[in-house]
């Protein structure tokens, strides 16, 4: 990731990608106290936008309160920023990742002393879990290590530190030769996939987990919207990990993994085998949303382009 061309945003300056470095003695570094955000800029036909940059920018502003780590800039000053990293690294397309950090100004747990730092960097990333997986769908296990309890680490921080959970899960599932992981809650009930939100069809109503042990996810949020504007019913409900093998049809969401169709949990096949008819719609109408194809949702996109 370091050998590229481009710039990179750090604390409020442009660097040059290969010079946006960082201390080894950087706090967060050694204790994994910082957060985070996954930001997704589509190709339109008006020039690449972003979507739903103020809902991520606002989940960054509560994962920061939540931690309560000091957060130096405005959403304004933010949104000026990501929007800047799409145009000045000349991206049509990109994902972006806002990280906010502590410093190397002191080391020792107790972070008081040690100052917050926000990067940005844009760049262009594919499929997430590789081409085929939103065409023909995926394999996932339930993962042996559970998701965090609210009292161990608060979900609804985008938190560093919840992505080492993510990838003990994540390793121990492609070790085991699935496509990705699904952590339990420490109860047992489904909580979400390494890095992507789970919904699952059963009996045309559309289902998925309350979100205690999750992440509240953006992505998420738009499919309940898109699936209400398509007459379809949502509702939050605890999960089993049996209710899942026997469900219809299940996907995850994520802005990096976008609608991605789940056919086996378990080896046990789900419904067919093969991605199903909600999910296909569901897939359909987030792509066309993003891309600006549906003006219905034209508000969730910010023009990059002036
Ligand atoms: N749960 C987790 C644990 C998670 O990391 C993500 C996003 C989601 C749910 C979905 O949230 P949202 O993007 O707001 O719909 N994961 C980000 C990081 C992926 C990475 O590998 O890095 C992402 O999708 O950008």
């Amino acid at each position: 990731m370091q050998d590229r061309d481009g710039f990179i945003w750090l604390n409020g300056q442009w660097l040059p990608w290969r010079d946006a470095k960082v201390h080894v003695l950087t706090h967060t570094l050694h204790y994994g106290y910082g957060c985070f955000e996954g930001i997704r800029a589509y190709a339109t036909a008006h020039g690449p936008a972003i979507f739903r940059l103020d809902e991520h920018l606002r989940r960054l502003e509560d994962s920061a309160h939540i931690l309560a780590i000091d957060l130096p800039y405005t959403r304004a000053e933010m949104a000026e920023a990501c929007i800047e990293a799409v145009r000045r690294n000349g991206l049509d397309s990109a994902y972006l990742r806002p990280l906010l950090f502590l410093g190397a100004e002191k080391l020792g747990v107790d972070p008081a002393g040690a100052a917050s730092h926000l990067m940005i960097a844009a760049w262009h990333w594919g499929a997430y879990l590789g081409n085929q997986a939103m065409d023909t769908g995926i394999r996932v296990r339930v993962a042996s290590y559970a998701r965090h309890h609210p009292n161990v680490q608060m979900c609804r921080a985008k938190a560093i530190s919840t992505y080492a959970n993510s990838i003990l899960a994540v390793r121990e599932a492609r070790r085991d030769g699935y496509d990705e992981a699904l952590l339990l809650d420490t109860e047992g009930y489904v909580a979400e996939g390494s890095s992507e939100n789970l919904f699952m069809v059963s009996k045309g109503e559309l289902l998925q987990p309350e979100t205690t042990s999750a992440l509240d996810g953006i992505t998420r949020r738009t499919v309940m919207t898109l699936a209400a504007d398509a007459g379809l019913t949502v509702r939050s409900k605890r999960i089993t990990r049996d209710e899942l093998y026997c469900a219809d049809e299940v996907f995850l969401t994520g802005t990096a993994a976008e609608i991605t169709p789940v056919i086996e949990v378990d080896r046990r096949r789900i419904g067919k085998g093969e991605p199903g008819p909600i999910t296909r719609r569901i897939q359909q109408a987030y792509l066309a949303a993003v891309r600006g194809e549906d003006m219905r949702y034209r508000d969730w996109l910010t023009p990059t382009t002036r």
